[in-house]
């Protein structure tokens, strides 16, 4: 274990003379959930990031739509269309004023941020982008700011370029000066990384793309909620966010697009509302913004959106500026003093968002995760997002305490306090090995069949009954996992699709035809536990057995479906995919199984 001197955490800085108090308690009480509890303890909400909760205002805000003013827009004579539809004009003049954006035709009400740059990438990509034109995000970004690039190139025969990082965690501005030139057509770049926090220059990003005459798209679903935003200021050309890190509603976003740029691009969905009119010969459209909101949208996000705005202007950016600086000091401090934890992401400019990994001793992200929720302690772990980042600081993945206005020095006090525990009891359980050849020792099968054996499976998790204590089971289980020699832990032998790092080997079960032998480890004790589950099952089974054995039948009567993530459930199908296939091609002429 490492050993750190315990800083003392910095003063609680003082109002400034002329700056609005912010008073935490009171806000906090404006938002109902916070003060519910997990697992018995208070909830210590840290998962922003993903989303934030929903002050009271944004919730009556719904409820006083459904009860009293729920129509379709746009289209009503009577009465409470007209109402539903001055109410939705109102939200969108209310997201303009947020936005300083010049007028309120420039905002398009989208699902969210992925849905407004998938609008942008499709929509002006379609119009603008030829072959040998270039398209540049950052190292950085969150899939919804690189997949719908990499569409509108594959469409285009444009090349995407990015924007390396470093070690820090920031944008490197020389590589991203010496990459622009003429070809560039269009720069998209977050402006707070969700996973790291770190605060990008997007004005001088964007007036170095309009310098080469490259459109801009700032990404802005951390920034929105943290720091006022001025379109205008920034210069940039398109501008996306989402409702649901801005204390609105989830389902509803906007896309900010100067007029001349909206206008010069083809529609991005047909349908209903966005028409100018119709024949079977000619479809003209609508103006802006209609033009881009086909169909009915989702009036009750759009209102409450506008709640939450109205909500946050109440306060008042600058009352929680310093707060939010504070709680980034102190948590950064604080964390110092847990043993063996690294945050990833150091940059100079930084919001508060804390990704760390525990390396002395190793505890894998999932279990960080686990544990703090034990606690009441919400956090996100993973790539959250951005695999080519984490593949970039060569880590899976990291845990994430992403902050917002509401949380307290005492929440970060109660993360350190659960993660010091954490260390101390954190399981040894892996085998270290001093190098050299380590004897392979495979499991025997569990029973005479995989279906047998996941019989007796089926019943032991029966009579544990709830999910706590099959929990502890499957704990139990990969504490007793058979080593995996790390010489064996190689690229040949890593499963991808999985969260956590997977590795598994195959071989021939010496003495039969189509036995099947594996070893298989993860660096998250969950995943481990789901190792033993299916070495039980397969373990030494022949090969024609476990290519058809029913996986989906046995997970589902296990009780494993509801509990799991979709991305354990995805990364322990790709296990089963793994073993399949190995079992199948051991099937074939001469088939041997091994899986170096
Ligand atoms: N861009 C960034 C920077 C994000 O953080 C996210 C969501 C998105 C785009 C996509 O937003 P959506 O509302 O359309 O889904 N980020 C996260 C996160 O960090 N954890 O869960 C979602």
């Amino acid at each position: 274990m490492l050993s750190r001197i315990t800083p003392t955490p910095p003063e609680r800085p003082p109002t400034p003379p002329g700056r609005p108090r912010f008073d935490l308690a009171r806000v906090r009480a404006d938002f109902p959930i916070l003060s519910t509890t997990v697992h018995g303890k208070p909830l210590v909400y840290l998962d922003n990031g993903a989303t934030t909760q929903k002050p009271r205002a944004v919730i009556e805000r719904l409820q006083h739509y459904y009860r009293h003013e729920n129509a379709n827009i746009h289209r009503g004579i009577h009465t409470l269309s007209k109402q539903a539809t001055l109410a939705y004009e109102a939200a969108r003049r209310t997201v303009q004023q947020f936005l300083n954006a010049a007028e309120p035709a420039e905002i398009i009400f989208t699902r969210g941020t992925t849905e407004s740059i998938n609008l942008v990438a499709a929509s002006w990509g379609r119009a603008f982008l030829r072959p040998g034109d270039e398209v540049i995000v950052s190292g950085m970004e969150h899939h919804s700011n690189i997949v719908p690039w990499q569409l509108a190139c594959q469409a285009s025969g444009a090349a995407l370029r990015v924007i390396p990082v470093n070690d820090a965690g920031e944008l490197m501005m020389d590589e991203y000066q010496r990459m622009l030139s003429p070809r560039t057509r269009m720069v998209s770049i977050v402006h707070i990384s969700n996973s790291l926090g770190t605060i990008n220059d997007v004005k001088t990003i964007a007036k170095l793309a309009h310098a080469v005459g490259a459109r801009v798209l700032i990404d802005g679903a951390q920034h929105v909620a943290h720091r006022p935003t001025d379109v205008r200021d920034l210069d940039c050309d398109f501008y996306a966010f989402s409702g649901h890190k801005l204390f609105g509603p989830t389902g509803i976003g906007v896309l900010w697009g100067r007029r001349e740029l909206l206008e010069a691009m083809p529609p991005y969905q047909g349908g209903g509302d966005m028409i100018e009119s119709v024949t079977f010969e000619k479809t003209t459209y609508a103006q802006l913004p209609n033009k881009f909101e086909a169909g009915t949208p989702h009036i009750a996000g759009v209102l409450g959106l506008a709640a939450a705005i109205e909500y946050l202007q109440s306060l008042g950016f600058d009352s929680f500026a310093d707060h939010e600086a504070d709680l980034l000091a102190y948590g950064t401090q604080r964390l110092a003093e847990v043993p063996g934890l690294r945050i990833v992401g150091q940059a100079r400019h930084k919001a508060c968002i804390f990704s760390f990994v525990l390396e002395d001793p190793p505890v894998s992200t999932f279990d960080i995760a686990m544990w703090l929720d034990g606690d009441g302690i919400a956090v996100r772990t993973g790539h959250h997002c951005c695999q080519p980042l984490m593949d970039r600081l060569g880590i899976a993945g990291t845990a994430r305490a992403s902050l917002s206005l509401y949380n307290t020095r005492e929440e970060i006090d109660a993360l350190v306090a659960s993660l010091k525990r954490l260390c101390s009891a954190a399981p040894r359980t892996r085998q270290v090995h001093a190098g050299g050849q380590t004897a392979l020792v495979f499991p025997e099968p569990a029973a005479d069949s995989p279906a047998a054996a996941a019989a007796d499976l089926i019943e032991a998790f029966e009579f544990l009954g709830d999910w706590d204590q099959r929990y502890a089971y499957l704990l139990e289980l990969a504490r007793k996992l058979p080593p995996m020699p790390p010489e064996l832990k190689t690229e040949a032998t890593r499963v991808h699709g999985c969260q956590s790092t997977v590795h598994l080997y195959s071989r021939k079960r010496p003495g039969t035809t189509d036995g099947f032998d594996f070893l298989a480890d993860s660096d998250a004790e969950l995943v481990r536990g789901l190792i033993a589950v299916l070495q039980r099952v397969f373990a030494g089974q022949p090969a024609g057995q476990i290519v058809a054995f029913d996986v989906d039948d046995f997970f589902r009567k296990l009780g494993l479906e509801d509990h799991l993530t979709l991305g354990r459930r995805n990364g322990l199908q790709a296990m089963v995919r793994r073993i399949k296939s190995l079992a199948a091609a051991m099937l074939k002429p001469g088939g041997e199984a091994v899986s170096s």
